[in-house]
């Protein structure tokens, strides 16, 4: 690229040209940070607190050191993990989310964590912040449709959050419910879905330390259309079973009735472990296409690995039965 006759300069290439809505969003951060700092008399520290979650906002983690929770596959581009969504709140185009979700407000936010457990409570989204340290989590994502993509998400184990909120003896599963609000989400208009998004883990699912509850992407807050403030990622199992904007979490006696069961529950089961010998009953699973691989007729095709890859860490969970009837 560069010319000696330029002296030195070396021309960026591409990959190192910050997109331009990042960039936006940095320097947005920046003028907010400096808007804080002179307003109001914040402490320095409280301001930086309060702005934790500007869009753009940096949030970065410690690389994980849970078994199996970073990939070494070269993540997904930013601008494909970000314009490339299922997130049916906001449409169900795959392009429909990063257009539309601007009228998410994902802040101030809480979540509600109740039922079988000693200590319920409404967490505010800071409380959430500083419950647990971040730690950078790169997952391999499967949605069912057969697509997938790598993610280098920032969050905490979800078991973190279970251990203080004490489950009692009666608590066998774990029920999250997503926002659903008319006013913000114009996907709700739809009824293809029975709103709200409700999915749900078995408790012992949930205490696994790969699920994660996840704030950011990419070293930055989560952007609206990836289930900004807090969302769930459980990498072993289908993109749908990982839940965006999560309002409540409800620790229950019953296996829950997801909203996905709801709509077709031959086609989606309460489990949906990525199982490459079990098919979609309208197609097969065990290929997939990752998400910016493609090359039109000679796109890339890669073998869907059980348990999408983390069997050594999640197998024991299943021992003893039967995948195809408990898919
Ligand atoms: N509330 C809510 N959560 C959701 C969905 C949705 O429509 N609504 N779609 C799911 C599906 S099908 C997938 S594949 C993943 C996609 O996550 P991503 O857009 O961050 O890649 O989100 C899941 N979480
Ligand atoms: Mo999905």
């Amino acid at each position: 690229m560069s010319h000696p006759s330029e002296r030195g300069f070396v021309h960026p290439t591409p990959s190192e040209i910050t997109p331009r809505a990042a960039y936006d969003g940095r320097r947005r951060w920046l003028q907010q940070v400096a808007a804080g700092a002179l307003g109001a008399g914040l402490a320095g520290w409280a301001a930086r607190d309060a702005l934790a979650q500007a869009k753009g906002a940096p949030l970065v983690g410690a690389k994980s050191a849970v078994a199996g929770a970073v990939t070494m596959e070269k993540p997904t581009s930013r601008n494909d993990a970000t314009t490339y969504n299922n997130y049916y709140e906001f449409g169900t185009d795959k392009s429909d989310p990063a257009r539309t979700a601007h009228t998410l407000k994902p802040r101030p936010w809480t979540v509600a964590v109740e039922g079988e457990v000693k200590k319920p409570k409404v967490f505010d989204l800071d409380e959430l912040l500083k419950l647990a340290p971040m730690e950078e989590r790169i997952y391999r994502l499967r949605c069912v449709e057969g697509w997938s993509m790598v993610i280098p998400w920032v969050g905490w184990s979800m078991a973190e959050l279970i251990r203080r909120v004490e489950p009692t003896g009666n608590a066998k599963f774990v029920e999250f419910v997503t926002l659903a609000d008319r006013a913000q989400m114009p996907g709700l208009r739809s009824s293809v879905l029975d709103w709200p998004y409700v999915e749900g883990l078995r408790l012992d699912e949930a205490m696994h330390p790969l699920t994660l509850l996840a704030f950011g992407m990419y070293g930055e807050v989560l952007p609206n259309q990836n289930g900004a403030p807090v969302r769930l990622v459980v990498p072993w199992k289908y993109g749908f079973k990982s839940g965006k904007s999560i309002v409540k979490i409800r620790f229950v006696d019953k296996q829950p009735n997801t909203a996905w069961m709801k709509a077709a529950s031959s086609e989606y089961g309460f489990y949906s472990n990525v199982n490459p010998k079990v098919d979609h009953p309208r197609w097969s699973q065990a290929t997939e296409r990752r998400i910016g691989e493609e090359g039109g007729l000679f796109a890339k095709k890669r073998p869907t690995l059980m348990f999408n890859g983390y069997e050594p860490q999640v197998g024991q969970l299943y021992a003893g039965m039967d995948l195809a009837k408990q898919f």
